[in-house]
């Protein structure tokens, strides 16, 4: 069969990537002209978890060398706060404070690291699923209630829109618990579909805080070779009798993650610096009061609100004679 070349419309720059997987190239060599004629997805909302980020876009492309097509999500991920704690950290009584906070602050996962210790991340998530905004007090209230007991503070990445990632998989590929494998061998007894399951990875994200649940990553390549469009018919159609979501194997991310959204470095934080200049004296009182009084010509960057907040409840006139107080040398 002959093969198509459908790429998409993205700048090459390449970016870390969060998920926990190596990078696994296909067979052809990712140039800007390889995406160039990328089809848009239009109907993609089969393919919205709206589990750890929200899918915007979905492009498809054909792989030039194998006869596998991907598809590109362009993600939108919710606000977090992240924290990196040491292996012995009590992660239920960090849990548990970061609830008293907010109810709706939970843990989202927490992430092994190789030197012993865990990134771990809350996000706001109201009882019916849906991911919420982190108010910028709320964050700093949990940043002050937990930090003796962390090793290091890493960031909360707060905004909208704040990480337009994009990244390729494999159609028909799938990540999760042990369950995935059940039901994709349903599938395939039930629509005699001639395809075998790979199993690509296991990661060792869990869910639960001392909870040995490790995520699987499986394929389900068809015997047969099939176009894009088909490969794309075979993804819904599987998901419409599994409710299976294809999860890619990330090998590039195209779009740079840091230009949307506010990223607050709270470990390099200074208390009352209100103008981020790395101290806080009396003009970072003055700083407050005029972003009191004239929001629009003297805002505060999100930065400088949040070392400004000493008391945890938003910028108001108290924080200005806080920070006043803390200059002069008075106690708190
Ligand atoms: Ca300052
Ligand atoms: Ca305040």
């Amino acid at each position: 069969m002959k093969k198509r070349i459908i790429s998409c419309l993205l700048s090459a720059m390449m970016i870390t990537s969060a998920v926990p997987f190596a990078a696994q190239a296909f067979d052809d060599d990712i140039t800007e002209d390889t995406f160039k004629d990328a089809v848009l997805i239009e109907d993609y909302d089969w393919l919205d978890n709206n589990v750890y980020f929200k899918i915007k876009e979905v492009y498809l492309r054909y792989n030039t060398d194998t006869d596998s097509a991907a598809i590109s999500y362009v993600q939108e991920f919710p606000d977090e706060i992240c924290f990196k704690v040491s292996a012995n950290a009590d992660i239920d009584d960090i849990s548990h404070t970061a609830a008293e906070i907010d109810p709706e602050l939970v843990l989202n996962f927490n992430n092994i690291l190789t030197d012993g210790g865990y990134y771990i991340t809350f996000r706001s998530r109201t009882e019916s699923g849906e991911y919420k905004r982190i108010k910028l007090e709320t964050a700093k209230l949990l940043y002050k209630s937990v930090k003796e007991n962390v090793m290091d503070y890493y960031n909360c990445k707060l905004g909208q829109n704040f990480s337009d990632t994009v990244y390729y998989s494999y159609l028909t590929e799938y990540y999760g618990k042990g369950d995935i494998e059940e039901k994709l061998e349903e599938y395939i007894a039930e629509t005699g579909l001639n395809a075998k399951l790979e199993l690509i990875g296991k990661s060792d994200i869990y869910e639960t805080p001392g909870a040995s649940t490790p995520y699987y990553r499986y394929r389900l390549v068809p015997e047969t070779e099939l176009s894009g469009e088909d490969h794309l018919a075979l993804a819904k159609d599987i998901y419409e009798k599994t409710e299976l979501i294809p999860n890619g194997h990330v090998f590039e991310n195209l779009i740079d993650d840091t230009t949307a959204g506010i990223v607050i470095d709270a470990v390099n934080s200074v208390e009352g610096d209100a103008n981020c200049d790395g101290e806080a004296k009396i003009g970072d009182a003055v700083a407050v009061l005029q972003s009191i009084a004239l929001p629009d010509k003297y805002a505060l960057t999100e930065q400088g609100k949040f070392n400004a907040d000493i008391d945890c409840n938003g910028i108001t006139a108290s924080d200005a004679i806080a920070i006043q107080k803390m200059d002069a040398g008075i106690q708190q």
